[in-house]
């Protein structure tokens, strides 16, 4: 076993509101005291962590006066100088007050709508003091629960020209960030506006600046709809979109449950770091999720130094399957070149498609060949059981 104690070079960030979470659920009142942020920002550089993110009434409450609010964030940015700590993203609190249980971006009410680009466009201001490189939309709010108002395309336009209200402004500022859209499919609201990976890929091509935009993909969001999180997240790599991920766990079809990194789907946990660390991916490797309602303090510690050794014993494991002579000859064998054929297919040209049309193939042997899935599936989870070193 290599090292596995999380370093600042690991790039582990926590939300403020992740660590913090106090244990409330829609059933019972919370369960631990809150925390203070710069407390949160003392244990996570203890635990080795990289940053923090987070929204901005994590960090400034909501009814603040302006020179309060100055206050708090000298006292943090200090909080971060002394511990070493980054902001690597920050985001707005669109969901927790009641102006925004009808949408906030998307909303019917101009006024609210007014309201809520206000409130990102100071939350710009903030990550961007603190230094965030990434700034995420993730629209709790913005969806229904009954389609009787009609929102469901004038939402998208209106959460089109926020979007570019919110880039132009940063880019008038000078502001060095890049926005992320994080989607989710349902949960505060009965159905969310933009639920899968691929919607929110979709929607970014009709932006004015596509390119300033990307996808903080979040494992438990695709798993509640059913979908495969390591596919959402090669989609997001292919189109270079992936510019932040918010990693946790859940069990499909349950309600959001936000568990700890690795918790529940410990092999697509595997394939998505190999997919990451493969990919060369170098964002954050951020965890959105919480501590068990059942935990005190001590469980809260835990649970963030588990996602940060999870991570670490996965992409272990994912060296291991690279070196692993025989997962690599199952790999190789499943692999079927055809140099020939490839050089065919590659690109089009009138000759080469005339050259491919009048080629014959044995279909029989095509359907016939066993391709050794079962073999090399079972010889990744003794490596991950432990079973090949
Ligand atoms: C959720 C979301 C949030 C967002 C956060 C930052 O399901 O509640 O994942 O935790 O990630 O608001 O955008
Ligand atoms: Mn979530
Ligand atoms: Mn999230």
């Amino acid at each position: 076993m290599t090292n596995l104690e999380p370093r600042p070079e690991h790039h582990f960030t926590f939300g403020l509101w992740t660590v913090g979470n106090p244990g409330r659920d829609p059933f019972g009142e919370p369960t631990r005291r809150p925390m203070e942020p710069r407390y949160m920002l003392g244990h996570l550089a203890e635990l080795g962590a990289y940053g923090v993110s987070l929204h901005d009434n994590d960090l400034v409450p909501i009814d603040t006066s302006a020179a309060e609010h100055d206050r708090i964030v000298a006292d943090f940015a200090r909080g971060l100088q002394e511990t070493g700590l980054v902001v690597g993203m920050a985001t707005t609190n669109l969901f927790t007050h009641p102006a925004f249980k009808d949408g906030a971006l998307t909303s019917a009410d101009a006024r609210v709508r007014a309201y809520a680009l206000h409130k990102v466009l100071h939350a710009v201001d903030l990550g961007a003091e603190l230094g965030a490189g990434v700034f995420v939309f993730w629209g709790g709010r913005e969806g229904a629960e009954v389609d009787a108002g009609g929102n469901a395309l004038d939402g998208l336009a209106r959460l089109r020209d926020a979007l570019n209200f919110v880039e132009a402004y940063s880019r008038d500022q000078g502001y060095d960030l890049r926005f992320a859209l994080e989607p989710k499919p349902n949960e505060p609201r009965g159905d969310l506006y933009l639920p899968t990976v691929g919607s929110a890929l979709g929607f970014i091509t009709t932006l004015d600046r596509p390119d300033a935009f990307g996808l903080n993909p979040e494992f438990a969001h695709e798993t509640m709809a059913g979908l495969n999180f390591v596919h959402a997240v090669a989609q997001a790599l292919d189109a270079g979109k992936l510019f932040h991920i918010d990693l946790n766990d859940q069990k499909m079809g349950r309600f959001d449950q936000d568990l700890r990194f690795g918790a529940e789907n410990l092999k697509s946990a595997f394939f998505l770091v190999k997919l990451l660390e493969d990919a060369g991916y170098e964002g954050m490797r951020h965890f959105d999720a919480h501590a068990l309602r059942t935990e005190d303090e001590a469980g809260v510690w835990e649970f963030a130094r588990g996602c940060m050794r999870t991570y670490l014993i996965l992409l272990e494991r994912a060296r291991q399957f690279d070196a692993d002579p025989e997962i690599q000859a199952a790999l190789e064998a499943y692999r079927v070149g055809d140099q020939e054929l490839e050089e065919l297919t590659r690109r089009y040209s009138a000759e080469r498609a005339r050259a491919l049309k009048e080629r014959s193939f044995d279909r029989e042997a095509l359907g016939a060949r066993g391709p050794g899935l079962e073999r090399l599936d079972q010889l990744t989870v003794e490596l991950l059981l432990g079973a090949r070193s």
